[in-house]
């Protein structure tokens, strides 16, 4: 039986319940309750020594990182299949995952703790300049997704990985723009995919 070690607004532990639900595999949750450091107590260090959300177990393997997760969840529990066959196509799914997260992660972490303030203390300048800044960023996907419906044609585990964080820069404003418009139509489009309704 997979066990989800959970938190439900974390947004690593929701692109994990995406590939679960796309894959139709059924699991427990167990809820990890980050705001009374429940993440931190030994028995859960033994889990993942990192201290974080999620983990998954299954039959006695123990992972966690969401993204490693649902390379395993998509090699275990191959259909359907989530990532391209061919390897040059892999490591391309790869980068892009690596973009969404990794490379955006400045600007995007910028906005959110400038977001965090108190109204009177945030700086409208602050908040403008990363938005901007994302938005550029976010050109190579709007490029990469071109007339397709998904990032590399097909849903797969780009799409798993990058919703989460696409529907936070939706709630921060950054999307929609007339900048960004099959990003806009992506997203709108991601929504309506029931492992993603489950998650909002
Ligand atoms: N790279 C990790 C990040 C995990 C992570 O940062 N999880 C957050 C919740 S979204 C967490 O557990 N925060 C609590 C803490 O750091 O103490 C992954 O992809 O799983």
């Amino acid at each position: 039986m997979i066990k989800l070690y959970d938190f439900k607004s974390s947004p690593n532990c929701q692109r994990v319940k995406v590939v679960l639900a796309e894959k139709n595999l059924s699991y427990e949750t167990v809820p990890i309750d980050l705001r009374a450091q429940a993440q931190k107590t030994p028995d859960y260090l033994k889990l993942n020594p990192y201290g974080k959300v999620p983990v998954l177990t299954d039959d006695g393997t123990v992972l966690y990182e969401s993204c490693i997760i649902n390379e395993y969840l998509d090699e275990k529990y191959s259909k359907p299949p989530l990532m391209p066959a061919d390897p040059a196509k892999r490591a391309n799914a790869r980068i892009l995952i690596d973009y969404g997260l990794g490379h955006l992660d400045g600007p995007y972490q910028k906005l959110r703790m400038e977001t965090m303030k108190d109204e009177k203390e945030q700086s409208k300048e602050v908040i403008a300049a990363a938005k901007a800044e994302l938005r550029k960023l976010l050109q190579r996907l709007e490029t990469e997704l071109g007339d397709q419906s998904y990032l590399l044609g097909d849903f797969s585990l780009v799409d798993a990985a990058l919703i989460p964080r696409f529907t936070r820069l939706e709630g921060f404003g950054v999307i929609p723009d007339d900048s960004l418009p099959r990003l806009g139509k992506y997203v709108e489009r991601m929504k309506e995919r029931p492992s993603v309704k489950a998650i909002l």
